[in-house]
């Protein structure tokens, strides 16, 4: 075989195999198979050394240009191939930006929540502003200044969480507020009057059982001006009630006591369920009120010795307030019949997502 014919059969060989490449790397090794330092070219040109001298030259360019031209076939591959890994890569990741998403799955605020944004509205619409006081508050101002001096026993129903904390020789011991009455004084001690708020905060009480919770929610109604009557607490209690639970709904005052307040009332309200006759459309005895009325939370006339606390004049100012459960108030609203008022709190989705 002469050089010619060898250069001619490794050309071809070489055409051959980068014509059936198929990958980058496969190219990458035949580039060194024929063209590399010890590739087969390379070893080809040395027999260039026993050939006549004069032909050497002409054997030597043709050498050369089948060097180029396996060069060249090599690029035009590496290109082609190289074209179609990126569509195939194209093809593999491409996104349809039309494909409809999958939606997360949408919350909703805690019933508790969403009843406190409703009572905070129906209260804005008659000039009653939120206000919000510490949920950690001195004893003076849960209990002192509302007329319940040291170790009086009104306390006791206050079952209350006292915080480790140095106590105030003015002030008395830091407590976890057991209902919202510390608004009062600390409002009226801004004396900026007409007051008119709703003070809605976190209460704890040592209390854990099918109708109590240690942390729980309260409304609490001021409203301290000259010359406020219990008209005024009784209209408004009429228009809560009726925003709230519906306009069929009536209110009732019960004489009741309270330390802060003089006279006190528990509020009730009838019953929705049975319409407040105590029996349901199919004869039955209602098992939600039994007596057509649910009681709804504490109210009364300001006690002078609160307004006295306060730096007022009993005799100039007069004021009503009322502090209710807003658990228990929506309760009553939804016709809940919670076997256990805890169920709020466990956090378990099949119950919260009904509402
Ligand atoms: C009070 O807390 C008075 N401060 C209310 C008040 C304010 C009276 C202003 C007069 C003037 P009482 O302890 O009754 O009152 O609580 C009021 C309401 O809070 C109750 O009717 C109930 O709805 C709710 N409540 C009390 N303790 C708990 C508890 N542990 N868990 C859930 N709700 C509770």
């Amino acid at each position: 075989m002469t050089f010619v014919d060898k250069l001619q059969a490794l050309a071809q060989t070489a055409n051959r195999a980068i014509k059936q490449a198929k990958t980058l790397d496969e190219l990458q090794e035949l580039e060194t198979r024929f063209l590399g330092r010890k590739g087969e070219l390379t070893s080809l040109l040395r027999g260039l050394a026993e050939v006549d001298e004069k032909e050497r030259p002409a054997l030597g360019s043709l050498a050369n240009e089948v060097k180029v031209k396996i060069e060249s076939q090599i690029v035009q591959a590496r290109v082609g191939l190289s074209q179609g890994e990126m569509q195939e890569q194209l093809h593999a990741e491409a996104e349809d930006v039309t494909e409809p998403g999958t939606r997360p799955p949408e919350g909703h605020l805690h019933l508790v929540t969403q009843a406190m944004r409703e009572i905070t509205e129906i209260f804005s619409r008659v000039g009653f502003v939120r206000t919000r006081y510490p949920e950690v508050d001195w004893d003076w101002y849960a209990f002192e200044a509302l007329n319940m001096p040291k170790d009086h026993p009104a306390r006791d129903e206050w079952e209350t969480f006292f915080i480790d904390a140095p106590p105030s020789a003015k002030m008395g011991k830091v407590v976890l507020t057991p209902h919202t009455s510390n608004a009062q004084v600390r409002e009226m001690e801004q004396k900026k009057f007409p007051i008119r708020i709703i003070n809605m905060a976190k209460c704890y009480r040592r209390q854990m059982d099918i109708t109590h919770v240690p942390m729980f929610h309260q409304f609490e109604g001021l409203y301290v001006d000259k010359n406020v009557g219990i008209t005024h607490l009784r209209g408004i209690f009429d228009y809560f009630v009726k925003q709230f639970f519906g306009p069929t709904r009536q209110t009732r005052l019960r004489p009741f006591h309270f330390r802060f307040t003089e006279p006190s009332f528990e509020i009730d309200v009838s019953c929705g369920i049975c319409d407040g006759t105590t029996k349901l459309p199919n004869g039955e005895k209602c098992r939600t009120c039994k007596s057509g009325w649910l009681e709804l939370g504490g109210s009364g006339m300001v006690h002078p010795n609160v307004l006295k606390a306060a730096g007022l004049d009993p005799e100039e100012y007069s004021g009503f307030a009322f502090g209710w459960g807003v658990e228990r108030s929506y309760m009553m609203k939804e016709g809940m019949q919670l076997d256990d008022i805890r169920t709020l709190y466990k956090n378990d989705l099949r119950f919260l997502q009904q509402f």
